[in-house]
């Protein structure tokens, strides 16, 4: 038999207007959740995570990922109570162990999680997609938060459409792209008021790329040996998008921040969780060669298929169309699981809001149910074909 990647959904917890009979239904078998109700950089007590594992396990589900265990702003600045934070992170990771759950997703983005200014893009069937409009973010930095010299950092044509976009917009659209820069979106655990943001910008004065590299080094140096001891696999994700925003360093967006940390911190309980929607926003993120360099040390993988243009916009396309060849991504990971011989966690990141899910009045964008279901059942269909067509069974 074949390794096929293990399927899962991300369940936000029993507030989730998505049910576990629903994910079940849709022929997932594994859960992807977090304690979301924990304050980030508190210790998860083994109660509160036992009680998660049992109302996953009562619906048939296995709980596979944590996604995610946050890592408090002071540790990526390395201010204030960090070292304390350390050691609740670690006390977290034993934890979380000890209920036998071994897969934690986590990310080191200043900040901001992961940001789009559009929730519900009309696309030209009906139903809507998340998006990332370039000149809304350029708008929104320039003349919104006012940052110093922000302006250096964009082209006179940025610059130009962003001008164009603040002078014609009302009100209420100024006001979606503000809380949907600054709310944060579904699983981000912080939201921010313009005077907490301009606050949080703060804490970052002195600290660049070269910096925040060496801030998640001194932190991997930390936690690796745990996650060693207790069997934990910890899995990075990528920034979302992968580049610099609000002139704030992202560390992990190209191939050559995935090398750098695993050669900083050499240990196969050192890993990524692979997202091809983050990653593939990139051109030169060749997505199946990161697969291939990188495949020992995928633990948890994101799939979704992002559309780019040339202005730096991109939104979520249907799973397998987009700018992420997802053929062969999925066919490097089939060769991957098998040289491991491991199924890796993997869940549909990202669906459409369409059919029924539009006319619901609370659904986490993004995170709907039939989406979702869609790119499942995509993604699968992909995998069988590839595991018969290669003669892998
Ligand atoms: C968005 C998610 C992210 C992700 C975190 C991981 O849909 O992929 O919020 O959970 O960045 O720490």
């Amino acid at each position: 038999m074949a390794y096929k990647m293990e399927q899962t959904m991300r369940w936000y917890g029993p507030k989730d207007p998505v049910s576990l009979a629903d994910i079940r239904q849709a022929g997932a078998t594994g859960i992807v959740s977090a304690l979301h109700h924990i304050p980030n950089g508190e210790v998860w007590t083994r109660e509160e995570i036992q009680k998660r594992k049992d109302i996953i396990e009562a619906a048939g589900l296995t709980w596979s990922v944590v996604e995610s265990v946050p890592v408090h702003e002071n540790i990526k600045t390395r201010k204030g109570n960090y070292l304390d934070l350390i050691e609740n992170y670690k006390q977290t990771i034993k934890n979380l162990a000890s209920e036998s759950i071994h897969i934690i997703c986590y990310n080191f983005m200043p900040i901001l999680d992961w940001t789009r200014t559009v929730l519900a893009w009309p696309l030209p069937n009906g139903a809507k997609a998340l998006r990332f409009e370039k000149k809304e973010v350029v708008a929104f930095d320039l003349f919104i938060l006012k940052r110093k010299n922000a302006e250096k950092e964009y082209s006179d044509f940025e610059i130009k459409k962003a001008k164009e976009f603040f002078e014609n917009a009302s009100e209420e659209t100024l006001k979606r792209v503000n809380d949907n820069v600054l709310k944060g979106l579904p699983g981000s655990e912080e939201g921010y008021t313009m005077e907490q943001f301009q606050a949080a910008l703060d804490t970052y004065i002195g600290i660049g790329h070269k910096e925040l590299e060496t801030h998640l080094q001194l932190f991997l140096d930390e936690i690796i040996p745990i996650a060693e001891k207790n069997g934990v696999k910890m899995a990075i994700h990528p920034d979302d998008p992968p580049f610099d925003v609000f002139g704030l360093p992202r560390v992990m967006s190209t191939a050559k921040d995935m090398k750098r940390l695993v050669s900083d911190n050499p240990s196969p309980n050192n890993g990524f969780t692979f997202c091809t929607g983050s990653y593939g926003v990139r051109a030169d993120n060749d997505l199946p060669a990161m697969v291939k360099e990188f495949g020992n040390h995928i633990h948890f993988i994101h799939l979704r298929a992002t559309r780019r243009d040339a202005e730096g916009n991109f939104y979520e396309d249907d799973h397998l169309t987009g700018d992420v060849p997802m053929e062969a991504v999925i066919h490097e990971i089939l060769k991957v699981q098998q040289k491991r011989q491991i199924s890796i966690p993997m869940r549909p990141d990202h669906g459409h809001q369409m059919l029924d899910d539009i006319a619901k009045p609370i659904i986490n964008p993004g995170y709907t149910a039939i989406g979702r279901l869609k790119g499942l059942a995509e993604i699968r269909g992909v995998e069988a074909g590839l595991v018969w067509a290669l003669k892998m069974d």
